[in-house]
């Protein structure tokens, strides 16, 4: 719980005095970025920074205070940025002391970023986190996922009780289960952050078992959940929607969740979404391991071609299954995204005429989200210039520009100056935040303009207590801490602090778990202060991958552009490895799909794919000149 500063009034004073209430980044600002905190209740007073010797560095007039609607009140927003000496400050205003010290150093983010992309290692299935690593942390394995069974929705016959092995990966969230939807846009996000800071990534230790190895920490951590994601497709190449067990797991230590785990569905979002993944991995890993690369670029063939073919093949939750559905994203959003990276990995220009020739509206720009992959496929292409045609690119931009600039206008006359709407509010607000972040450093890249470095820093500085509940959402970090998420592991082991680095779901005006809690927390309040700091608030306090990735990718952009001085260059980005891809494109209508050579499923000679109604199929030739066909699966046709 947090409350306001109140001052007891002395006895001997006249009125009443209420101090002034100050909102700010309770983690660190960097040297030589931009520095702001909010004040209630402090209009025209003075505000000063004072150091451990007293000695004031800043002081100013706190302005004029305008209203930021989710907070339900007005704030004065104080801009510091002309403190430039690496120190920790106290905020005073007139002789009281207010807020939490101010810290400002060259790596301030430095830590945020380590312990958002080591919360991926604290979140890994079928193995136990050793001490070295973990510490208090530590624990045993859980999930080895070496006996996962098919469940009819997957299309195989579920009562052969035959089984696979898919470990790895990590846990999505506060449950155990393992979601390629949801998986694929945190590792596309975390691959982005790396791709474009590899400089200061190729050095930062995580202090992971892969530590000290030839590749960087990140990738090592990331590859963890890549060779789970290869383990769910499918010998046709489709990608099973998800692994989990029938229900969710009471709130017990992996190990002790030990329920049968199943593969469920096998979907066309999960296989684009895989074929985007794996696409951009076979770039990123070439220079580091070849073989590995090339069958991420043969599993994302094989993907795309299992999607071409199973287009009306969405998931749907099955009755018997109660974990996660991440059923309904938009896979035409995926689809193009897989086609962008697909594109950028072979210079293969039938990924671009599939970029062209798909019927879904590409000026509609929405924030991007397990359901939704639009923007991903901008940040892709507007990243990637030297690949695209202009008119992509075009579009690419103005996609994200629409968003960026759309977040800038909201920041006039804000007076907690962060971009985000009432209506921003829902179920993992905290990832939306980062997400918008995650767009402003795009177009802080496209532009070098600061102003959207800016905004993006105010968002960091929102998670990390610039808010109206005073609270850092990073467990572990920050004077003010989540200290009950929904996350099993937090909650099952004897230790009272959460584990470190999570960043918790945020505010939620819908309150979806009221039940579950016997209480309405939403009920009343301004929408930024939504929120329920208990277990029971899987709506509100729960962790997820996928919004740590844009956290961690919001930070470790934000301390690597203000550390190394550089930003990356769009002008030099190339693909480190190029694929030869067989040149099916990725049409809707399949009836103008030409035969092509189909490079990792060979067709042998007498045979040849053809297209057939709205289907491409493998035809064979016998001897005696009959013809018979497959489908890409295998199966025979007639
Ligand atoms: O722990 C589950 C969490 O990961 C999900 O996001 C949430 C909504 O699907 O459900 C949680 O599980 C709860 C279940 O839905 C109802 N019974 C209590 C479970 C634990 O709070
Ligand atoms: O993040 C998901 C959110 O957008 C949905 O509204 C919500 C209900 O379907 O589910 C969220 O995802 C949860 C997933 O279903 C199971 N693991 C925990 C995820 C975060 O709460």
């Amino acid at each position: 719980m947090n409350f306001k500063k109140i001052l007891i009034p002395a006895l001997c004073a006249v009125n009443a005095v209420f101090a002034a209430t100050v909102y700010q980044n309770q983690v660190g600002f960097v040297t030589n970025g931009l520095k702001q905190l909010v004040v209630i209740d402090g209009v025209g007073k003075e505000l000063s920074l004072k150091d451990a010797g007293g000695k004031v560095v800043f002081s100013n007039t706190i302005p004029e205070a305008q209203a930021w609607e989710p907070a339900g009140t007005n704030g004065s927003l104080v801009d510091f940025s002309e403190v430039k000496t690496a120190g920790t400050y106290k905020i005073f205003i007139g002789d009281e002391e207010v807020g939490h010290p101010v810290i400002i150093s060259d790596n301030a983010l430095e830590g945020v970023t380590k312990g958002s992309l080591k919360f991926f290692y604290f979140q890994r299935a079928s193995t136990a986190l050793d001490e070295k690593y973990a510490g208090a942390y530590a624990r045993a394995a859980g999930h080895p996922d070496t006996s996962v069974e098919y469940h009819a929705s997957t299309g195989h016959d579920a009562t052969l009780n035959e089984t696979f092995k898919a470990p790895k990966g990590w846990y999505d969230a506060g449950d155990y289960g393992k979601y390629i939807v949801n998986s694929g846009i945190s590792t596309y996000t975390l691959l982005q952050l790396y791709q474009q800071n590899k400089a200061y990534f190729d050095t930062l230790n995580l202090n992971i078992p892969e530590s000290g190895d030839k590749v960087p920490d990140i990738l090592d951590e990331i590859r963890w959940n890549l060779e789970w994601m290869l383990a769910m497709q499918d010998k046709d190449g489709g990608v099973f929607h998800k692994l989990t067990t029938k229900q969710f797991a009471g709130m017990v230590m992996p190990e002790r969740a030990t329920a049968q785990r199943y593969a469920i569905g096998k979907a066309v979002e999960a296989t684009w979404n895989f074929s985007a993944v794996m696409a951009l991995a076979a770039d990123i890993y070439s220079p580091f391991d070849k073989k590995f690369a090339e069958s991420c670029a043969k599993a994302s063939e094989k993907a795309r071609m299992w999607a071409n073919e199973h287009p009306n093949e969405t998931y749907k939750q099955p009755n018997d299954v109660g974990t996660g559905s991440y059923a309904g994203a938009n896979y035409w959003t995926t689809k193009l995204w897989a086609n962008a990276e697909l594109l950028r990995i072979s210079g293969n220009k039938a990924f671009e005429d599939s970029l062209h020739t798909l019927t879904y509206n590409r000026t509609k720009a929405s924030l991007q989200s397990w359901s939704n992959n639009l923007l991903l496929e901008a940040f892709t292409i507007a990243t990637n210039p030297s690949v695209f045609a202009k008119a992509d690119i075009d579009t690419a931009k103005a996609l994200i520009f629409y968003l960026a600039d759309g977040y800038m206008a909201s920041l006039e006359n804000n007076g907690f100056g962060i971009p985000m709407a009432k209506g921003d509010f829902y179920w993992g607000s905290n990832g939306v935040a980062a997400n918008k972040g995650m767009v402003l450093i795009h177009a802080y890249i496209l532009t070098k303009d600061e102003k959207y470095l800016n905004a993006a820093i105010g968002i960091a500085d929102y998670i990390l207590g610039r808010n109206p509940l005073d609270l850092s959402y990073l467990t572990g970090f920050g004077v003010n801490q989540v200290m009950h998420p929904h996350h099993r592991p937090s909650q099952a082991d004897a230790i009272e602090a959460p584990v470190p680095g999570m960043v918790a779901g945020g505010p939620n005006t819908g309150a979806n778990d009221a039940s579950s809690c016997g209480i309405d927390y939403a009920n009343g309040k301004p929408a930024a202060e939504a929120y329920y700091d208990n277990t029971c608030s899987y709506a509100s306090n729960e962790v997820a991958i996928n919004w740590n990735a844009p956290f961690a990718y919001l930070v470790g952009s934000i301390q690597a552009i203000l550390a190394t001085g550089k930003v990356y260059d769009t002008s030099t980005a190339k693909s480190s490895a190029t694929y030869e891809l067989a040149d099916i494109p990725a049409k809707d209508d399949a009836t103008a799909i030409p035969s092509g050579k189909v490079k990792f499923s060979p067709v042998k000679a007498g045979s040849r794919l053809v297209v057939k109604g709205n289907k491409v199929l493998l035809e064979k030739t016998a001897a005696d000149g009959t013809k018979k066909y497959f489908n890409l699966r295998g199966k025979k046709l007639h």
